[in-house]
C-alpha cells in the first residue's frame, strides 16, 4: 500500500511561509496584492479562484477578483490588464483559463507584465523555464516537483513519465522533472506503447484530464504517482485521471484527488505573489538610490 501525499499538510506548511514573508514586507509598509482575472461563467474556474482568494485571506495577501462577461472582446480584455500592469499595488496578475473562444489566450497571457506574470505563462518566463533562468515557475507543475520532494525519494537518475502536453501542465513539468535530473518521456495522445511506458517510470505525472485513464497495469511496482487530473466521475464525485485503489496497491507514494495536486497549485501562487512583491519592492528601493544621485 501506497503512502499518501497530503496535499492539504504540504500546502499549509507553503502557505504559513508564504504567510510569515508577507507579514515581514507588511512591517516595512509593503502590501502583496493578487488580481485574478475571471471571464465568464465556468463553474468549475469559479471554483478555482474561490480557492485562490481563499488562500489569499489565509496568508495576508490582498486579492482583487475581476468579474467580466463572456462576450467581452480581446481588446477589452488587453486593456484591463493594461491598467493593472501600471497599478503598483498589484503585484500578481492571473487570468484564470480556459478563455472564451473569441480570445486568443496566448495573446492576453503575453499582455501580463512579466514580474506580474505570478501564473508563469508569459512567453517570457517559459522561455526562461527552458534556458534554467530564475523566473516564476508554473504553480501546478512547481506544486507537483514540491510533492516528489516531500517524500525524499530521489528524483536524480530516474525515469518520468509524464502524460499530458498541455502548456500549463505537461510541457513545463517535463521541463522541471529535467531540470532536476530524471530521464524524461513527454507522452500524449499520439505515443505509442504508452502502458509499458508508463509501466517503465519511477515518477508517473498524469495531466490527461480523463477520470479512469491511469489504471494499475500502467503503474510499476514502487513507483511514485501524481495525479494532476480534475474530473468529475460517474457518480459526480471529484476525481483524478488515476484509478486510485489499483495504483495505490502499487506505488510507494501517491497524490489524493481532491486533496492533492490543486491545493498545492494554490499555495505555489501564494508562493509566487510574495516573491513578486518583494522583487518589485527591491527594484523600487533600486530606482529610488538611483535617482538620488
Ligand atoms: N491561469 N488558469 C490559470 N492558472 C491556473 O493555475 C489554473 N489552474 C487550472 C485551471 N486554470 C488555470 C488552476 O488553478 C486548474 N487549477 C486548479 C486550482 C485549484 C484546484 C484545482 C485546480 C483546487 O482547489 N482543487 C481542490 C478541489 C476543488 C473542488 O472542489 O472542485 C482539490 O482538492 O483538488
Amino acid at each position: 500500500m501506497a503512502k499518501i501525499i497530503s496535499g492539504k499538510t504540504l500546502a499549509a506548511q507553503f502557505k504559513a511561509q508564504a504567510a510569515q514573508q508577507t507579514a515581514q514586507l507588511q512591517e516595512k509598509g509593503i502590501g502583496v496584492r493578487l488580481a485574478v482575472i475571471i471571464v465568464g461563467e465556468n463553474p468549475a474556474s469559479r471554483t478555482y479562484v474561490k480557492g485562490k482568494t481563499k488562500d489569499c485571506a489565509e496568508c495576508g495577501i490582498a486579492s482583487d477578483v475581476i468579474e467580466l462577461p463572456e462576450s467581452i472582446s480581446e481588446n477589452e480584455l488587453l486593456e484591463k490588464i493594461e491598467q493593472l500592469n501600471r497599478d503598483d499595488s498589484v503585484n500578481g496578475i492571473l487570468v484564470q483559463l480556459p478563455l472564451p473562444r473569441q480570445i486568443r489566450e496566448q495573446s492576453v497571457i503575453n499582455a501580463i507584465a512579466p514580474e506580474k506574470d505570478v501564473d508563469g505563462f508569459t512567453d517570457i518566463n517559459t522561455g526562461k523555464l527552458v534556458s534554467g533562468e530564475e523566473c516564476f515557475l508554473p504553480c501546478t507543475p512547481a506544486g507537483c516537483i514540491e510533492m516528489l520532494k516531500s517524500t525524499g525519494v530521489p528524483i536524480a537518475g530516474k525515469d518520468a513519465v509524464v502524460i499530458g502536453r498541455s502548456n500549463i501542465v505537461g510541457k513545463p513539468a517535463a521541463l522541471l522533472l529535467c531540470a532536476e535530473d530524471a530521464t524524461v518521456t513527454l507522452c500524449h495522445s499520439r505515443t505509442k506503447d504508452l502502458k509499458e511506458k508508463c509501466a517503465a517510470a519511477d515518477i508517473l505525472i498524469a495531466a490527461v484530464g480523463k477520470a479512469g485513464f491511469v489504471t494499475g497495469d500502467m503503474v510499476k511496482e514502487g513507483a511514485v504517482v501524481i495525479d494532476v487530473g480534475i474530473n468529475r466521475g460517474a457518480d459526480g464525485k471529484l476525481c483524478g485521471d488515476v484509478v486510485f485503489d489499483e495504483a495505490e496497491a502499487k506505488a510507494s507514494y501517491i497524490t489524493p484527488v481532491p486533496g492533492g495536486v490543486g491545493l498545492m497549485t494554490r499555495a505555489m501562487l501564494m508562493m509566487n505573489t510574495v516573491r513578486a512583491a518583494r522583487m518589485q519592492a527591491e527594484g523600487r528601493a533600486l530606482r529610488e538610490k538611483g535617482e538620488n544621485h
